[in-house]
């Protein structure tokens, strides 16, 4: 998501850094480029010029004794402006009633059903709740069996009760959350290819009968603009609490993501970013917006690392390496760690400067690791420690022992060397960003 434009806004922002001063006159161009990226990641054209003139005002009467270079007081005007523009403030989801009642609504095909498998899985993980999916898109039979597999890939209950009145349907299952304990229920209404009247009604009805606590709608990313048309509609009859964009994944553009709270002024609460039940990422407009200007997203890894890896062990790791202690031990167990947090590709974007590190597109072939981590066990304890002393006999052993070549070994080693020295780099502060 969002390819094309962080790639130009990054050439900009790389150029403007040479700038010494912030002229009428320099910063024309720059404010051409800004816009011919929005524009062509579909963003619309009225929020694209009132962005472009607000950073172009900001940027003229910056403070010129601010502490920042003139093109550093640049990235941080279109940094902030950017935040502005996908929401400011994250809104959260509403997670402390007892149970809280969830509603998500949308047309046919936008992800409903999947996200309510995605969202329960969140809740369950990352706020402890015990969620239950109730099936209220009662046309399809296909549509509560699917909701059913869902259900049960994840070992989440589902309440369904066949093809009855969904407001029957709904009030049931809320008094059945009551007595067993569900404090979370998340319910997955119908849709239809065009928002229609009777549609509209069945929802209202549902709304009016339970008062959820939040109403979300979700959004197929790749219908571009239109999708501001759709959350107009359903916002005209029910009182959304928040979007979610699916498939963002598929629309490298994102212009929808940045043209919603603009337009509609409800916020984004999640996004999308692939099929799997694991493909839902919270909505934080900074880190988005760091992310598009290519200064990472480092708060998020933070977070995916913590929520997977063993607190204790990660502030040990970082403590040798930053120490310059790191060994092939320790390489072996980071190999570990990094391998519990899913394909390592996602985890590489996270990082400020990936892409002008050509690093944004890189494949990780999971055979590799593994090759990188038999290779390694195939040392003895000493030899991890002090790799220095692996001569030809013992890289013959070892690469017959792991099932590979001297020269795999050779490469490895060599990259550890590389990752040792980086790391020290860093620590001793001459690591810089590459903007
Ligand atoms: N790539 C991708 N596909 C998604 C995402 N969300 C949903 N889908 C797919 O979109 C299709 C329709 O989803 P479904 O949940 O059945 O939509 P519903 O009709 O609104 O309930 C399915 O094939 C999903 O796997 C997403 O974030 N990324
Ligand atoms: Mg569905």
């Amino acid at each position: 998501m969002f390819e094309n434009l962080s790639d130009r806004l990054q050439n900009v922002m790389h150029k403007i850094k040479g700038y010494g001063r912030i002229t009428e006159e320099n910063i024309s161009d720059m404010m051409r480029e800004i816009r011919l990226s929005l524009l062509e990641a579909d963003v619309n054209y009225k929020v694209v010029k009132e962005f472009t003139n607000k950073v172009k005002e900001k940027a003229l009467g910056a403070n010129v004794n601010s502490k920042l270079s003139p093109g550093e007081e640049f990235v941080k005007i279109v940094k902030d402006e950017l935040t502005e523009l996908l929401g400011g403030d994250s809104v959260p989801l509403e997670t402390t009633k007892n149970p809280t009642i969830t509603m998500l609504v949308g047309l046919q095909g936008s992800g409903k059903t999947t996200t309510i498998g995605k969202l329960a899985n969140f809740l369950r993980k990352n706020h402890k709740k015990k969620p239950l999916l109730v099936a209220c898109d009662i046309y399809r039979p296909a549509a509560i069996d699917q909701l059913k597999t869902i259900g049960k890939e994840l070992n989440i209950k589902v309440y369904s009760e066949g093809k009855k009145d969904p407001v029957e349907i709904t009030k049931n299952a809320i008094n059945y959350a009551k007595e067993n304990d569900f404090d979370y229920i998340l319910i997955d209404t119908a849709g239809r290819l065009q928002i229609d009247d009777k549609l509209m009604e069945e929802l209202q009805n549902i709304e009016n009968a339970i008062n959820p606590h939040e109403t979300l709608l979700v959004i197929d990313a790749m219908m571009g603009q239109d999708a501001i048309n759709v959350i107009n509609g359903f916002n005209d009859k029910l009182k959304l609490t928040g979007v979610i964009l699916t498939k963002l994944d598929g629309d490298t553009r994102g212009g929808v993501a940045l043209s919603v709270r603009h337009l509609t002024n409800i916020p984004i609460k999640f996004i999308g970013v692939s099929e799997k039940m694991d493909g839902l990422s919270e909505f934080h407009p900074d880190r988005m917006a760091s992310r598009i200007i290519g200064m990472g997203d480092v708060l998020s890894l933070v977070e995916k690392v913590s929520s997977e890896i063993d607190e204790k062990d990660a502030e040990d790791l970082v403590k040798k390496m930053t120490k310059g202690s790191f060994d092939l031990e320790d390489f072996l167990k980071q190999i570990k760690q990094i391998k519990k947090l899913g394909p390592l590709e996602n985890i590489i974007k996270l990082l400020p400067g990936a892409k002008k590190m050509g690093l944004n597109n890189v494949k990780v072939d999971p055979k590799k690791m593994s090759h990188i981590e038999a290779i390694v066990l195939s040392m003895t304890p000493y030899e991890r420690k002090h790799p220095e002393i692996l001569k030809a006999s013992r890289k013959q052993r070892i690469a017959k022992g792991s099932g590979t070549t001297v020269t795999e070994v050779n490469q490895l080693l060599k990259q550890f060397e590389e990752m040792k020295k980086m790391m020290k780099m860093m620590y001793n502060g001459n690591f810089k960003l590459p903007f």
